[in-house]
């Protein structure tokens, strides 16, 4: 047994309280090192004539990387408090892994060899708003949506779609835009809108704010934005707002006010200025997003910048309920500052989705005193690069899942946000080459994921673009240039996540191993109900042998609603294709 390669660590990701009355457990083995793995558990003060009274329960395999075996078990400690260790058997060798060490028995004389979880207290249970669960969430750059009112087009307006999206020109799109599109995304089936900055400031991307509580003119004004949130909670669609609190914009007063006053100014401490008097040239002698010194980096540790950012935070929420912030560039600002925002604002409404955009492991800021969830970028790197990019084998796509999944507790799992490109991405049809039938599978792997997915706006009718600003054309609204049967195929899966407990975020997912280069197998179950995904995204068909359990009866595709009667157990699948079996 490789002892070096064995691991546990309470109180993050191998033991944490899933719910007010379950633990998770897990533990980490070299691949196929370890062949049973049982908990030795009980609870810390129950002995019986010297002997600490312990429970053995074997634990399963929850997951395999390229490197390490995962191993996983729940457990309902009866007093929620827990001693544990682990007896593991390789072959002829019997180990028991403990906080002390190893032991080649389990000891019962003294049970401060264990871990412990010394409590199940409920509110340190990782909480977050549990419609999140059910959402399927819609991107909107709301300069590109749609322009509806063009009397409220800045100068220089390009009429909708006569070019191409540049760093600095100007479409028109707007708030009274998306009210008037509402039944596209309802058709759809979307119940989430995320909208990128919509508040005053000069750029057309609005990441560079100049007034934190006004809507930009161009979008609108609060009397449309209040009919939008009206309209959409009518709708049944939640509404996130993107919070700019990393770097306000050039032409935001105070900034301006330093820039005017130097060392004089009551704003200087807003920023962080590392000499007077300010210069943006060659370099920002001062804090900045990356080294844009259009965007002066805010000093979230000056008890006036908190408190304004803090009011900016419950403002939308308290005056026009909005159900999320994403927050822009979460990891540049300090944890303390999060842990502050999280008290406000779910002080004033428990329900409101709090995701940072972190594009790394985050789990410092998932302990449940900050974030709620974070934009999952590693899923949407590994779902491109082997569903879209053929960087991948199966076998290499599963292991980066299975590191993913095991990377973050389960309960945070369930709140991710799942997207597949974004605004500042090439578009998906472009990452596939435009490739449409890789999109499809990208989608049905996104719909059925573990986490909260998000179509960016136009994917869903084949739109197509390179990194930003190419991403960001104007939205297609000529019918006869839209893609319907991307449409119909996103729209049927979405039915299907809100319609099938396992195949939304209910529905536990493991994967089915598979030997073939390109052949992709993973269930979904939900109580007694199980669903077997297969996909091929080669360009080659190929032989699925079925899995125990869909074997030698008829099958239901769940897709197209077919019954398929298969002599051999055998499924053939031609190139990009995919089969949802029950
Ligand atoms: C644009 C171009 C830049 C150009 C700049 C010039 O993209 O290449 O130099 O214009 O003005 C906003 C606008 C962008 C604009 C940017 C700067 O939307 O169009 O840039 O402002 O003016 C990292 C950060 C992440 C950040 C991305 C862009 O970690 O937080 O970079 N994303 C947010 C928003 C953006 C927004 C800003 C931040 C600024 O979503 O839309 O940009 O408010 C790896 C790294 C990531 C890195 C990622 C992308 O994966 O791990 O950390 O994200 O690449 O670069």
């Amino acid at each position: 047994m490789l002892k070096e390669a064995i691991y546990h660590r309470p109180k993050n990701t191998f033991a944490y309280s899933y719910d007010n009355q379950t633990l998770h457990i897990r533990l980490k083995t070299k691949k196929e090192d370890v062949e049973q793995v049982s908990l030795v558990f009980g609870d810390p003060y129950i002995w019986e004539d010297g002997n600490w009274i312990f429970d053995k329960e074997l634990m399963k395999k929850s997951g395999s990387s390229d490197l390490f075996d995962y191993w996983f078990i729940a457990i309902k400690p009866p007093y929620r408090r827990l001693r544990y260790g682990f007896e593991l058997v390789s072959g002829a060798e019997t180990l028991v892994y403990t906080e002390k060490g190893f032991l080649d028995h389990i000891a019962t004389n003294d049970n401060a060899y264990y871990f412990v979880f010394p409590f199940l207290n409920s509110i340190d249970v990782f909480s977050y708003p549990k419609w999140v669960k059910d959402t399927v969430w819609y991107q909107i750059f709301p300069e590109r949506f749609a322009n509806s009112d063009p009397s409220i087009d800045p100068e220089g307006t390009l009429p909708w779609g006569s070019a191409e999206p540049e760093r600095d020109n100007f479409f028109g799109g707007d708030l009274q835009g998306v009210i008037d599109h509402l039944s596209h995304l309802e058709n759809l089936g979307i119940n989430g809108i995320y909208f990128t900055p919509i508040f005053k400031a000069a750029s057309n991307h609005k990441y560079d704010t100049i007034d934190y509580l006004e809507i930009d003119p161009q979008f609108g004004d609060k009397e449309t934005f209040r009919k939008l949130v009206d309209e959409c909670h009518k709708r049944g669609i939640k509404i996130m707002l993107d919070a700019v609190f990393n770097h306000c914009g050039f032409y935001f007063p105070q900034w301006q006010d330093v820039m005017e006053k130097g060392e004089k100014s009551k704003y200087k401490n807003w920023f962080h200025v590392r000499e007077f008097p300010v210069k943006t040239e060659p370099q920002p002698n001062y804090d900045t997003f990356a080294f844009t010194p259009l965007m002066p980096k805010l000093n979230t540790e000056n008890p006036e910048v908190r408190e304004y950012l803090l009011e900016t935070g419950r403002y939308w929420v308290r005056e026009f309920g909005i159900d999320g912030w994403r927050l822009d560039v979460a990891n540049e600002v300090d944890h303390a500052f999060w842990r502050e925002f999280r008290k406000e604002i779910k002080a004033i409404n428990p329900e409101v989705y709090i995701l940072g955009e972190i594009w790394h492991d985050s789990m410092p800021w998932l302990h449940g005193d900050q974030f709620d969830a974070v934009m999952n970028y590693p899923f949407t790197n590994s779902a491109l690069k082997y569903f879209a990019e053929d960087n991948w084998t199966a076998s290499k796509f599963r292991n980066a899942i299975t590191e993913l999944l095991h990377m973050y507790p389960l309960n945070v799992n369930e709140a991710a946000f799942n997207l597949l490109d974004s605004h500042d991405t090439p578009r998906l049809l472009t990452i596939c080459k435009d490739n449409k039938e890789k999109m499809k599978l990208l989608y049905v792997f996104q719909l059925s994921f573990t986490g909260t997915p998000c179509i960016y706006y136009g994917d869903e009718i084949g739109m197509t673009g390179g990194q930003d600003p190419g991403c960001r054309k104007c939205m297609e609204w000529d019918p006869d240039k839209q893609d319907t049967d991307i449409f119909e195929t996103v729209k049927r899966l979405i039915s299907l996540r809100k319609s099938v407990p396992a195949f939304g975020n209910n529905g536990l997912f493991e994967f089915v191993e598979t030997s073939g280069e390109n052949l992709l197998m993973y269930t979904k179950t939900f109580e007694t109900s199980k669903l077997l995904f297969v996909m091929n995204p080669s360009s080659a068909p190929i032989n699925a042998a079925l899995p125990e359990g869909f074997r030698n009866r008829d099958l239901t595709n769940v897709f197209t609603g077919e019954i398929i009667s298969l002599k051999d157990n055998e499924l053939a699948l031609d190139s990009y294709s995919f089969y949802i079996l029950a």
